[in-house]
């Protein structure tokens, strides 16, 4: 039983006494807490890897920030890497794949069930166990198309190029490849709730990098084949830089979709009333001073209106953002 329950509530649709708020990637960055642990070890795939540490840095924002949900600490790149594409993540650059899959060959070799991923399950086990109810716990994976992204390209990209050369070149090799990955994401999401996640929440974050059409055709149509399977608990889309897609998007099976901070609130709530909507708050409006941070969170719940809504920023909150500056969003979330 959750003692806190505002999240789930409000993702189901339910009324709720206030909206619900946390921050996509709460967890980790900013914290000088997250921190100390971090440089305690060898490296980020180390804390990833131990349920231990991941569930104590989960935790973290729950007790410090004193946001509505926890969401397991991971990383969306360790389905590659069950997959058979291991990624290394390297200090201040950010992740890289020694091998990618850029040809038929290369993706008949990958797995695509029975992953090995024991150590994402075992976090949020322990996790549930010591956050004891006290609010839920959010699983997540990266939508095919963001995973494909990396899986190819071998690492962040501006432009992800080799992804998208594919949709022109191969279409068929990028549908092989987007199908395997589908097939592994629903088998870990569906581990994820077995083990505790009460909620869910698919992150494509290079949604933005495609037209609408494209979009339709390798993001969204697997998408859809996911919450067709998935659909034990509620499930949150949030498609990155994919404003041109809002209808296509509202009418997804899943119950709440996240918006970025581009993204016009108005428009969305306009294509269906009843689901839930996240977001949406510029990440740097935490840089700006408390009557600025205090003005904007106000006037964005405003024009959401206080049902089928839970509050974040419209995108992970940046690394350098004052943690003061995040509580304080937290606190006017919660006092208005
Ligand atoms: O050493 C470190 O601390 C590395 C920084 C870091 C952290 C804390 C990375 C590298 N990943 C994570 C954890 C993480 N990643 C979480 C859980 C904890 C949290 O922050 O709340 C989550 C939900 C993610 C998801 C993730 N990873 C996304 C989707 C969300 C988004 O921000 O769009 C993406 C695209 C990644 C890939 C990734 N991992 C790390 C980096 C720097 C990147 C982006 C690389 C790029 O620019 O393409």
């Amino acid at each position: 039983m959750l003692q806190n329950d505002l999240l789930v509530r409000a993702a189901r649709g339910e009324t709720t006494e206030r909206p619900p708020v946390w921050l996509m990637r709460q967890a980790g960055r900013i914290l000088p807490e997250y921190r100390a642990i971090r440089n305690s070890l060898s490296g980020f795939k180390e804390l990833v890897e131990t349920p231990e540490l991941a569930s104590e840095v989960t935790i973290q924002p729950v007790d410090i920030l004193d946001v509505d949900a926890a969401i397991i600490f991971s990383d969306i790149l360790v389905i590659p890497e069950a997959m058979g594409l291991p990624y290394e993540m390297i200090e201040k650059k950010g992740p890289s794949f020694p091998r990618v899959v850029r040809s038929a060959a290369e993706i008949d070799k990958l797995g695509s069930s029975g992953l090995e991923l024991n150590y994402v399950y075992d976090a949020i086990r322990l996790t549930k166990k010591k956050l004891d109810g006290r609010v839920p716990l959010i699983g997540f994976a990266g939508a095919p198309w963001t995973i494909m992204c990396y899986m190819t390209e071998g690492g962040g990209s501006k432009t992800f190029s080799w992804p998208r050369r594919m949709l022109y070149s191969d279409p068929g090799l990028a549908e092989k490849l987007l199908d395997k990955i589908t097939i592994s994401t629903i088998e870990y999401l569906k581990n994820q709730i077995k083990a505790g996640a009460d909620v869910i929440q698919l992150f494509d974050s290079w949604a933005g990098v495609l037209s609408p059409e494209q979009y339709g055709d390798f993001g969204l149509k697997y998408i859809r084949r996911i919450l067709e399977e998935v659909d034990e608990v509620p499930v949150t889309v949030f498609a990155k830089g994919a404003a041109g897609s809002s209808k296509d998007l509202m009418e997804l099976p899943c119950r709440t979709i996240g918006l970025d901070w581009q993204m016009n609130i108005h428009e969305f709530r306009a294509h269906d009333p009843s689901k839930t909507l996240q977001g949406n708050l510029d990440p740097c409006v935490l840089y700006a001073d408390e009557d600025t941070i205090i003005q904007h969170t106000r006037k964005m719940m405003g024009e959401f209106g206080k049902s089928n809504y839970i509050v974040n920023l419209g995108h992970g909150v940046y690394p350098d953002t004052d943690p003061v500056k995040v509580k304080l969003f937290v606190d006017t979330v919660k006092g208005s």
